[in-house]
């Protein structure tokens, strides 16, 4: 495998977030959150699962350090979770909820590996939902807040921080599609959550600067797609640059101080509640763009389709993960070149890159995932090949460090480079996860460009 285009500090990590691992969700003052809410919402999630005991990595976190210590990362994408350290959203820390993260942070740093934080992974303290969500305003600002109460405790040794873990997914899956907490479906309720999300993150970045101790380095995680179309037809091609403005540009222009784009206000039919000072809040500038890759789109015209116009066609003869997503990485390689041209960022990493499988361990709890094994390795080729094409990616972090709940799907789909067995909570390192360690220690030891 050719990486010689990665710079010698490029930094290999793993990802996970709270509401997926941690379980305790009652543990030392944490209230309810609007994904424990929507896990109880009838059919929501399959198999009836909820987050209750997840992994357990609020209990077992000396476990989960000691498989970052054996998978030998630079770096460890983890999520806060507000409920714990403010459990009604507003108002005083929580401090037994925030010790938990300083405790972590102190853990990892001893290690020496440097701890990555994500701010929102997407659950929501419930107090905030009765008060309209993301879909009122005030939510921006009470990020903000919290941001701010996070990094005064912990930014004297946290450098790298991000607000909002795919916005996307928070806004069109959780208010229009309906499928994530709090699982409503209206567009006009999508597109103004979708603006103080982003106005959420404008002003949690500015806290974060404000409050941290040593100079953080600040940015947002976008799960983004390239989108094609189906076929060359005039239609399909219009149809693409929707699923582009929706998947992509809705997020990344604002942030790189265009606004909002007006074909998709067109689309939407919906004006974003914008207000005086938000665009220039929302295009603070990013220290770095995260880039989270699962699949591109192929997208073929449908008028059937309210509102967008457009449904994603299979690929045919695709290879696909469990979750049906096609495995394509030079599609992140494409994400990141964009990127790259079009919005010139400091720095971009790729936050997630991942694939459930179906696994079969043996007597022993051993997974000899090779389809995990290539894709990862596939993925990361992609990677260094948009580092040799000039995109300035800095780290590579695979989802997951261990299986988890995967949010509406349950505990079927695994992500993990570690086995969790859920009746005993036991890790093992899949094959998977040996690989990532022998290219993590190869790549170490092997002399580089500066
Ligand atoms: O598990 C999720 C994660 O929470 C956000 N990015 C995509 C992953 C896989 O679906």
């Amino acid at each position: 495998m050719d990486l010689s285009a990665l710079p010698a500090d490029f930094r290999w990590g793993v990802a996970t977030s709270a509401y997926q691992t941690e379980g305790a969700v009652d543990a030392d003052g944490r209230l309810s959150s609007i994904w424990d809410d929507f896990c109880r919402t009838p059919d929501a999630i399959d198999g009836g699962d909820t987050g209750v005991e997840a992994s357990d990595s609020y209990r077992r976190w000396p476990a989960d350090l000691d498989l970052l210590q054996r998978l030998g990362v630079a770096s460890y994408r983890f999520s806060i979770a507000w409920p714990r350290v403010q459990p009604h959203g507003t108002g005083a820390v929580n401090q037994p909820g925030l010790d938990h993260y300083d405790r972590m942070v102190n853990d990892l740093l001893e290690v020496g590996i440097q701890p990555f934080v994500t701010l929102y992974h997407w659950d929501l303290p419930s107090p905030l939902q009765h008060r309209g969500g993301w879909v009122a305003r005030d939510t921006a600002y009470r990020f903000a807040d919290y941001a701010g109460l996070v990094a005064q405790r912990l930014g004297d040794r946290v450098v790298d921080w991000s607000t909002i873990n795919e916005p996307l997914c928070c806004a069109w899956i959780a208010h229009l599609e309906g499928t994530m907490a709090p699982g409503h479906r209206d567009l006009r309720e999508a597109v103004h959550a979708s603006h103080h999300l982003l106005l959420g993150h404008g002003l949690a970045a500015e806290a974060v600067r404000a409050q941290s101790a040593v100079k953080p380095s600040v940015g947002i995680v976008l799960n983004l797609s390239p989108c094609e179309p189906a076929s060359p037809s005039p239609d399909d091609l219009h149809a693409a640059e929707r699923a582009d403005g929706h998947t992509n540009r809705w997020w990344l222009d604002p942030l790189h101080g265009r606004g909002y784009p007006n074909d998709m206000v067109e689309v939407y039919g919906i004006q974003p509640p914008v207000q005086p000072g938000d665009l220039e809040a929302i295009a603070t500038p990013l220290d770095f763009v995260g880039v989270n890759y699962y699949f591109r789109m192929k997208v073929a015209a449908d008028d059937t389709v309210a509102t967008l116009g457009y449904r994603a066609v299979p690929v045919a003869g695709a290879n696909t993960t469990a979750m049906g997503w096609e495995i394509h990485p030079n599609g992140l390689r494409d994400v990141l070149l964009r990127v790259t041209k079009e919005y010139e960022p400091q720095a971009l990493y790729v936050t997630e890159s991942g694939a459930a499988f179906v696994d079969v361990p043996d007597e022993q709890g051993y997974v000899r995932d090779d389809d995990r094994a290539d894709y990862l390795r596939a993925h990361i080729e992609a990677t260094a090949a948009a580092s040799a094409d000039g995109a300035p990616v800095r780290g590579f972090y695979s989802w997951s460090l261990i299986d988890n709940f995967e949010w509406a799907y349950g505990y079927r789909p695994r992500f993990g480079l570690a086995y969790v067995d859920y009746a005993t909570q036991q890790r093992t390192i899949k094959y998977s996860g040996e690989t990532y360690a022998r290219l993590v220690r190869e790549f170490q030891k092997t002399p580089r460009r500066a």
